[in-house]
């Protein structure tokens, strides 16, 4: 019998931890941000952390200080697939041209991104 009350006592205690700590899980889902649709530009500007992300495409221009890809879809940053100007150092820059297949390694930062590594495929 006192087993039982025991028992009884302890899944009351469980019954209402569960419900302190789901409390707090929905806390925490209320203060994240909403999850970002996948599919357009308005995507990446809002994701304003920076982050590392890899990446693989074509070059089709090289500026100075920048350089456009025909990307494939880049998850870490919840991007699709498409063509667009990275920020990158002359020398990277200066590296590759127009037409070379890549891969690199991006910062993606407030929906923009800067290419800190680049590889010819
Ligand atoms: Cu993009």
């Amino acid at each position: 019998m006192n087993r039982l009350v025991l028992t009884l006592a302890a899944l009351g205690a469980a019954t209402s931890l569960a419900a302190c700590s789901k409390k707090e899980a929905a806390t925490k889902e209320a203060a994240a941000p909403p999850a970002a649709p996948a599919s357009d530009m308005a995507a990446m500007a809002m994701a304003a952390e920076a982050k590392m992300a890899k990446g693989t495409g074509t070059v089709t221009a090289v500026g100075a200080d920048s350089v456009t890809v025909d990307h494939a879809a880049i998850p870490e940053a919840n991007w699709p697939a498409m063509t667009m100007a990275f920020k990158a150092s002359p020398e990277i820059a200066k590296s590759v041209m127009a037409g070379d297949k890549v891969a690199f390694d991006l910062k993606v930062q407030g929906g923009g991104g800067e290419i800190i590594a680049i590889r010819k495929q």
